[in-house]
């Protein structure tokens, strides 16, 4: 599938996407990128020319970016800024860009997080179903604690290669 693309917001999103990158088969070929306003946290993620850094000087043309795919892939852990705040915008964009199949990939706080950021990540959440086709939500409370995230995103994963299969 090389007319896939594959967006990781924000902390959370890269790591989402890093995990579906090496377990989901069917998207091998797909584009990777990995966006954060956090230039520590991005460098651990895909090469050079997949990543996206923001900065307030900066103006990224994410509608250009996701033009010509057929299907595109956005990643976020709802309830921090950039991932809640970015991620439904980039999912607006592969709209206005008539992208043919639009999957939003995203997780929810475990409710020890707090309620200012569990309400936060419903209202992105909200709008993120408001927008993508399809849309895979792993609620981090689902997660047995001990596990580590790698984990958790595993079962992302399973999801993902689940809708894929069919
Ligand atoms: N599934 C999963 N959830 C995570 C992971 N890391 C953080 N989270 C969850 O994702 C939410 C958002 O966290 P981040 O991704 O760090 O936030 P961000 O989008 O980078 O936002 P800011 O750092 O506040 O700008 C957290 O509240 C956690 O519930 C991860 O690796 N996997
Ligand atoms: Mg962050």
């Amino acid at each position: 599938m090389n007319n896939v693309i594959i967006i990781g917001v924000g902390g959370a999103g890269c790591n989402i996407e890093d995990s579906c990158r090496k377990e989901c088969p069917k998207l091998q070929n797909a584009k990777y990128i990995y966006v954060d306003k956090e230039a520590m946290t991005i460098v651990n993620h895909g090469s050079e020319d997949e990543r996206i850094l923001l900065t307030e000087d900066k103006d990224i043309n994410f509608r250009e970016l996701l033009r010509g795919y057929k299907t595109a892939f956005v990643c976020a852990g709802l309830g921090g800024e950039i991932g809640s705040e970015l991620s439904p915008k980039i999912l607006e964009y592969a709209k206005a860009e008539s992208l043919s199949t639009i999957i939003a990939v995203v997780s929810t706080p475990f409710s020890f997080e707090g309620v200012a950021r569990n309400e936060k990540a419903q209202m992105a959440l909200t709008r993120v179903n408001s927008i993508a086709h399809k849309v895979i939500v792993q609620d981090n409370n689902d997660i047995p604690q001990e596990s580590m995230l790698p984990e958790m995103d595993r079962s992302i994963c399973n999801m993902v290669n689940e809708l894929l299969s069919k």
